[in-house]
């Protein structure tokens, strides 16, 4: 059996979309809400699998890795979180693509590996990983019209903003269905016309409507921590606002924590100063914290713990000069 194993959001779906569109196959899909990243462990281990790797951390999946490479599995993964175990890599096996820039995503290193051939799909998964410069370079590089450009921003977002929650049940779509739709379009010109983009476009716009009163639960130099509510709406936009805050551009640091349903905090961390000041950095102080410079996370926050999180994440980001001044 082979698989197509991927990150549920817009930039694991637009990285697989490109690779079939490029070299079709029905694999058995494997995927998740956004945080689910610990899908290796799914792949029942059978020498003659051939897996695709998708959007997920080589580290978080480093044991997963061995095993299936120990049972004979061809691997060939492109991704750009962490992957610092040195030791797989070199595997005979295993094709690795990886490059932690915080300039690149997924879907840009398949755009690089195809030359581009089905780039505006890479546009949108860029977009959807809220890296706005590298996506306008991209979308430049086609000559794409400023309106064409911007529906393929929201496009992003939107398969970005669908990924979010605790499980498949809280997202509009199961990621895996939202895959398979978009495999019938050769291009997102014409998905963006689908009845199911539609349908996905309301349920956004109408979670978004909901952050507008939306105050700071904490704030200090500019820098702010955002409390979102134990509700699925809550859950499914919680980075929709982390992206938002962050692209706001105001030089200041953002976390959004969101009530888990059991009662921990789920913590989202956007850093204005990824190299100096790296958000995963702060958040691999805590237990099951990690991501990458610009953003980060921690999957579970323990309830004791949310004015401890405060506290570091105000030392880490005041800024170096004020701190002076203050001490
Ligand atoms: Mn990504």
């Amino acid at each position: 059996m082979n698989y197509d194993i991927f990150n549920g959001d817009a930039d694991g779906i637009c990285a697989l979309h490109m690779l079939r569109l490029h070299a079709p196959a029905s694999h058995q899909l494997i995927t998740g809400v956004k945080r689910d990243i610990e899908l290796l462990r799914k792949v029942p281990a059978s020498a003659s699998s051939a897996l695709l790797v998708l959007d997920i951390s080589l580290d978080t999946n480093a044991g997963e890795l061995q095993r299936l490479l120990d049972g004979g599995a061809r691997i060939t993964w492109f991704d750009h979180h962490a992957a610092g175990c040195t030791a797989l890599r070199k595997h005979s096996r295993l094709q690795l693509h990886c490059d932690t820039s915080h300039d690149v995503c997924t879907s840009i290193l398949v755009d690089r590996h195809l030359q581009g051939r089905y780039r505006p799909w890479a546009v949108v998964g860029a977009f959807g990983d809220n890296l706005e410069v590298v996506a306008h370079m991209l979308a430049r590089s086609l000559a794409l019209p400023a309106d064409v450009t911007s529906a393929l921003q929201q496009l992003g977002q939107v398969l970005n903003y669908n990924a979010y929650g605790e499980c498949i049940s809280d997202l509009q779509i199961a990621p895996s269905d939202l895959y398979k739709a978009i495999s019938l379009h050769q291009q997102p010109a014409s998905f963006l016309q689908s009845a199911l983009y539609h349908d996905l476009l309301d349920g956004y716009t109408s979670d978004c409507a909901r952050l507008h009163n939306l105050q700071a639960h904490w704030r200090c130099q500019g820098n702010a921590v955002y409390l979102l509510p134990a509700t699925p709406w809550a859950r499914r936009i919680s980075g929709v606002l982390a992206n938002q805050l962050a692209n706001s551009r105001s030089g200041n640091a953002y976390a959004v924590i969101l009530e888990r349903s059991d009662g921990d905090y789920l913590v989202s961390v956007r850093s204005p100063q990824p190299d100096s000041h790296s958000a995963s950095q702060l958040c691999a102080e805590f237990p099951s914290g990690g991501g990458r410079k610009a953003a980060a996370g921690i999957n579970r926050l323990p309830y004791a713990d949310l004015e401890r999180f405060i506290d570091r994440f105000s030392a880490y980001f005041r800024a170096d000069t004020v701190s002076s001044h203050a001490s």
